[in-house]
């Protein structure tokens, strides 16, 4: 982890999504973005839920990224105690692939929104992502980085497939 103090903070309910999640924390330290990383179930870990978000934007975060999986209502909670940009990442199950993740995590009722990504850990490695994009705005070093992370992808991909 980066020893700058943490600009975005991730939250994931279970152990059990941490190998999907450290997609997500390969690129932010790519792109040289601090972060802290927990496990923060809504429903296992409440009170530890509570303590992350409601003091997250005194600690200096500007980005929460939310992982759970199943009924995944993290996200939801997170966002619900802070006015910080909370991005959901819906992590795979066993009900018809995570689903059930995806459509709990995107489809919040009005007035407290959750930015959903895409599942598993192209959604981890979005999260990451995006978080940087809302980081660039006032950050042109993480701006530079971005754009560079963005040319160099843009870059590995060959215009034609190998010869057979
Ligand atoms: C969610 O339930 C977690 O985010 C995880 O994706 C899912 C299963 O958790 P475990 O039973 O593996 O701890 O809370």
């Amino acid at each position: 982890m980066n020893e700058k103090s943490p600009v975005v903070g991730i939250v994931m309910g279970s152990v059990s999504d941490t190998q999907a999640m450290r997609q997500c924390t390969a690129v932010l330290e790519q792109l040289g973005i601090p972060y802290e990383m927990k496990v923060c179930s809504a429903h296992r870990t409440p009170q530890r839920a509570h303590d992350f978000v409601s003091t997250a934007a005194q600690r200096g975060l500007k980005v929460i990224i939310a992982a759970a999986g199943m009924s995944a209502h993290l996200a939801g909670v997170m966002a619900a105690g802070t006015h910080l940009p909370v991005l959901g990442v819906p992590m795979k199950g066993e009900l018809m692939g995570g689903i059930d993740a995806l459509l709990s995590t995107c489809n919040m009722p009005k007035g407290i929104p959750v930015g959903t990504m895409s599942m598993g850990s192209h959604g981890a490695v979005n999260a990451a992502l995006f978080a940087a994009s809302i980081l660039a705005l006032s950050d042109p070093q993480i701006e530079k980085r971005l754009l560079a992370y963005r040319q160099a992808q843009t870059d590995a991909v060959p215009e034609y497939p190998p010869q057979a």
